[in-house]
């Protein structure tokens, strides 16, 4: 079998990585062997690369550094000032300079610089996100002739957003140099294929083969799932059940996000809060945990959202709040999986609400953590690109408080029958389509695709 090298922005460096995608790619590579490289998480005036043995496994990390110039220009810039909101459908948000254009297309060059020795014949390469769409084409200018695919995590841009990037039809030419290029679900292919249309070369072959700048690319849906047995255990194992009861009192309802524009937060906070008003009898019944861990403060917008969301939660406890009863909890702070997983199945209601995602795991993990037997109701956005497969949740339009609080209340009401049929129906999909199946899949059409 041929090596596998991943490139990812974050490679995960502690000895005890938890995450369901770590956990898939490092038994991909460890099946194959190979490399996985990627940032260290290291900005210093002294960027290094480290490579390091995986311990008892046949494959090496590569990490590297970023200078504050790099990080600034081509992480905070380029990819989540720039990509990351015109993914999200927010061109509003975009901050367009020319060194965070210059600045990505470095950091690229130097990301295939770096790999250049490491790498053999007969490897295949799996590019993973946003970051690092140019990564392809800076190793094909190397000679690189390997297979490249690779897998993006967040929606693709329909033409109009696209349309906003400084330089759309590079885009294009980067996504050219990929044998395979994945999304999460069926829409994102229609987005890339209309915006290639509009804004490229791009032909049409079939409704998965594309021919872009004289070459010919693959696209595919590949939905990315969770370590689904795992959470299963982990939400059956949760620390003790009515010391939990009691810290979440009335029905529970929970939201776990990171604190990001494109998430909806403040959207289901005003539909909680028409919810309460429209029908006062649910106060001291209901209760909402929203835990949600700040990231990329650095990034004006996210300062922004978070003080739009702590003002809202704010101003609704204080309308409804009594001395035994506090209708929000907001909490900043990141979670053990373990505890995540436990608050999970106690809730009787799982929200998640983005204006704009990829896949949404949260959708998935809340479902794997029910307990069969009186499981929770999981309220869906359409936008979020689980909504394709998750059709047995109730899914609302984020925009439209009415439709929201109208799903609170019919999740509240709901029979156990009609729980425990749509949560088998959910959990079905979420244990057949996991991550190891995710990884499987794409490397065989990555595969299929040379
Ligand atoms: P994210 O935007 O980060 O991922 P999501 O898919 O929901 O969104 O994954 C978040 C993960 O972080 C979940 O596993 C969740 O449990 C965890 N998490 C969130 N808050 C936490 C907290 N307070 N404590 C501990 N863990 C917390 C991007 C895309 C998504 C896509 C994923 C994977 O934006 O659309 O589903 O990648 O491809």
């Amino acid at each position: 079998m041929s090596r596998l090298i991943v490139v990812s922005n974050r490679l995960p460096l502690g000895d005890n990585p938890s995450g369901g995608l770590v956990v898939a790619l490092e038994d991909a590579l460890r099946s194959s062997g190979g490399v996985w490289i990627g940032f260290s998480g290291e900005v210093t005036d002294t960027p290094a690369t480290t490579l390091q043995d995986h311990p008892g496994a046949p494959f090496q990390r590569l990490s590297f550094d970023l200078s504050p110039q790099d990080h600034e220009d081509y992480y905070l810039g380029y990819s989540n000032s720039i990509l990351w909101p015109l993914c999200h459908g927010r061109p509003d948000l975009v901050r367009i300079f020319p060194e965070y254009v210059d600045g990505y297309r470095r950091v690229n060059g130097s990301i295939a610089d770096m790999m250049m020795p490491h790498l053999r014949e007969g490897d295949r390469i799996w590019v993973q996100d946003y970051h690092l769409f140019p990564l392809a084409a800076e190793l094909r200018a190397r000679g690189v002739t390997a297979a490249i695919g690779h897998f993006l995590h967040i929606p693709f841009p329909g033409p109009a957003d696209c349309g906003a990037l400084p330089n759309p039809e590079e885009l294009f030419d980067w996504l050219s140099h990929y044998d395979l290029v994945g999304f999460q679900a069926e829409r994102d292919i229609g987005a890339f294929a209309e915006s290639g249309r509009q804004l490229s070369d791009m032909d049409h072959l079939s409704d998965t083969e594309f021919r872009l700048s004289g070459r010919k690319l693959h696209a595919g849906a590949f939905p990315i799932g969770i370590d689904a047995k795992n959470f299963i255990a982990e939400a059956q194992d949760a620390p003790d059940e009515d010391r939990m009861r009691s810290l979440t009192g009335a029905k529970m309802m929970i939201g776990v996000d990171r604190l990001d524009y494109s998430k909806g937060i403040p959207h289901r906070f005003r539909a909680y809060q028409l919810l309460l008003e429209k029908i006062p009898d649910l106060q001291e019944k209901i209760s909402f945990l929203q835990i949600a861990p700040p990231t990329r403060g650095e990034v004006e917008a996210y300062q922004d959202i978070r003080e739009e969301t702590e003002h809202l939660a704010g101003r609704i406890n204080g309308q409804f709040a009594s001395l035994n009863w506090t209708p929000i909890r907001f909490i900043h702070r990141a979670m053990a999986r373990p505890v995540l997983a436990g608050l999970y199945r106690q809730a009787g209601i799982g929200l998640v609400t983005p204006l704009a995602d990829g896949m949404n795991l949260v959708a998935k993990e809340y479902v794997a953590a029910q307990d069969p037997a009186d499981p929770g109701v999981l309220i869906l956005s359409r936008f979020a690109g689980a909504a394709e497969t998750m059709t047995e949740a109730l899914i609302i339009n984020p925009h439209d408080p009415y439709d929201i609080a109208q799903a609170m209340a019919q999740a509240v009401r709901m029979s156990l029958e009609e729980r425990r049929e749509r949560h088998a129906a959910l959990l079905k999909g979420v244990v057949e389509q996991d991550i190891a199946w995710w990884s499987a899949t794409y490397l065989k059409a990555l595969d299929a695709a040379c």
